[in-house]
């Protein structure tokens, strides 16, 4: 099965919908493999998002994520990078499709409450980011 990285974003922990976030994906068909609440300093927020330094959005983004703690996760079921994605809906809620995690419950494009890997890579590199010691066979 393959795997995905997941982040509940600070407004999803701070508006106490980590258990709405967590029911919707479980309910969605992935599997938690591991998960993690924490806080992520600037250094780690900003290598998490490195491929955005430069952007007009990039720094409020990084005050964003290191406003309060996170919950990170590792998520298994068939296509998992692809199907995390489609769930969770495009980056601006108002653009999201019906019924997807976005849809209902981010507020803006910048606080959208969940982060999904874009790609089997990345994927790979987000979970040994915050995972290194997991064993995913
Ligand atoms: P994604 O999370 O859907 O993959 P990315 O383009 O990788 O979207 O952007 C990373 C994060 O940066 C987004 O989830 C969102 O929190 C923030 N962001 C992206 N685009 C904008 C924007 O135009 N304005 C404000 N924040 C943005
Ligand atoms: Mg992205």
């Amino acid at each position: 099965m393959e795997t995905t990285f997941s982040m509940l974003k600070p407004d999803c922990i701070e508006r106490k919908l980590t258990g709405k976030a967590i029911d919707y994906i479980l309910e969605h068909g992935f599997e938690i493999r591991a998960m993690e609440k924490l806080s992520l300093s600037k250094a780690q927020a900003a290598a998490f998002y490195r491929e955005h330094k430069g952007k007009e959005f990039y720094k409020p983004l990084i005050e964003f994520m290191t406003s309060g703690p996170v919950v990170a996760m590792v998520l298994a079921r068939e296509d998992a990078v692809e199907k995390f994605r489609e769930v969770i809906g495009k980056t601006d809620p108002k653009k999201a499709k019906e019924g997807s995690l976005r849809a209902l419950y981010a507020t803006d494009v910048r606080h959208n409450i969940v982060h999904g890997a874009d790609s089997l890579q990345n994927a790979e590199r987000e979970i040994s980011f915050f995972f290194p010691k997991i064993d995913l066979i």
